[in-house]
């Protein structure tokens, strides 16, 4: 939880191996090869549901397997790195350019969570000389949505922090919600903070548009293979304090869920606007057939 942020954790477990890779003082590529792939296995277990990380590890590995010598391995290694930090943060100022669009002068929109995605589109909006107001979610248990409220305020967007269970009672003032992504499956469902659910039910009753930031790189393409989205769920410490429950009362702390594609109006990807029935075909043009098959 020191890196927070689908986008940031993928950029982070490639940074790693590329660091890993440059610092790398042996000459035989195939330890070399072998190390790589034990870090790797450790740095998909840290975080099981943001599938960006998988992508983001598998393209920085890519090719490895196939290297002659430790050098090759390295550059390889190094430069895929660099190559997939660089797209993952261009893609976040492509949305940014093209959600921007979709929000109009006077509108009021409400986000969930922490998403660089999502707060990259409306700080844009802003930028641009939108007059916006902004209803953000504290996202319990770990109040991520402190962090949204500090960036929107600072860009000095008119600002307002909500509790989660509020979420239903202030969607008659919202006129677009628009939050990130975690994961992406093949059917066009979005798995994203726990809560986001509630959020695209309430948004669809009020008759609400409901928008997914998301880069390519968190379309899952396991999720093809009828593969679920790990739902990772952690320690009861952050729902409750010690002895402030009995031992008897059970607690359940899932950190993501799955909203289906019928909720979302649209997924804002640096590709573009696409309708969640679209996935699959972005998905074979962004990672092939080889990574489709694998
Ligand atoms: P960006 C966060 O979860 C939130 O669920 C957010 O919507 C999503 O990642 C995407 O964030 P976590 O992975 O990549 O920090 O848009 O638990 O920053």
């Amino acid at each position: 939880m020191t890196i927070r942020g689908a986008g940031r954790i993928a950029r982070a477990g490639s940074t790693a191996l590329g660091d890993m890779a440059r610092e790398y003082a042996g000459s035989d590529v195939d330890a070399f090869i072998s190390e790589l792939a034990l870090a790797r296995d450790t740095i998909l277990a840290s975080r099981p549901t943001a599938v960006s990380l998988w992508n983001g590890v598998h393209a920085t590995l890519r090719g490895v397997d196939g290297c002659r010598s430790v050098a090759d391995a390295r550059e390889l290694v190094v430069s895929n790195s660099e190559d997939f930090v660089r797209r993952s943060l261009t893609a976040v100022e492509e949305i940014a350019r093209i959600g921007a669009k979709r929000i109009s002068d006077g509108d009021t929109i409400l986000t969930h969570c922490n998403s660089s995605a999502a707060l990259g589109v409306i700080k844009e909006a802003h930028r641009q000389g939108k007059d916006i107001r902004v209803y953000a979610t504290e996202s319990r248990p770990w109040r991520q949505g402190i962090l949204t409220v500090n960036d929107l305020a600072s860009a000095g967007i008119d600002t307002t922090l909500i509790i989660d269970s509020a979420v239903r009672s202030v969607m008659k003032r919202v006129d677009k919600v628009f939050v990130g992504a975690d994961t992406v499956t093949s059917h066009g469902a979005l798995v994203n903070k726990v809560g986001t659910s509630q959020l695209a039910l309430a948004a669809h009753e009020a008759r609400v548009q409901f928008y997914v930031c998301s880069e390519t790189y968190k379309f899952s393409p396991m999720t093809l293979y009828g593969d679920m989205v790990t739902i990772e769920e952690r320690d009861i410490s952050e729902v409750v304090r010690p002895g402030e429950v009995p031992d008897s009362v059970k607690i359940f702390n899932p950190v993501f869920d799955s909203t289906p594609a019928r909720y979302i109006d649209a997924i804002i990807t640096e590709l573009g606007m696409i309708s969640p029935g679209s996935v699959y075909d972005v998905m074979v043009r962004q990672f092939g057939d080889e990574i489709l098959r694998g």
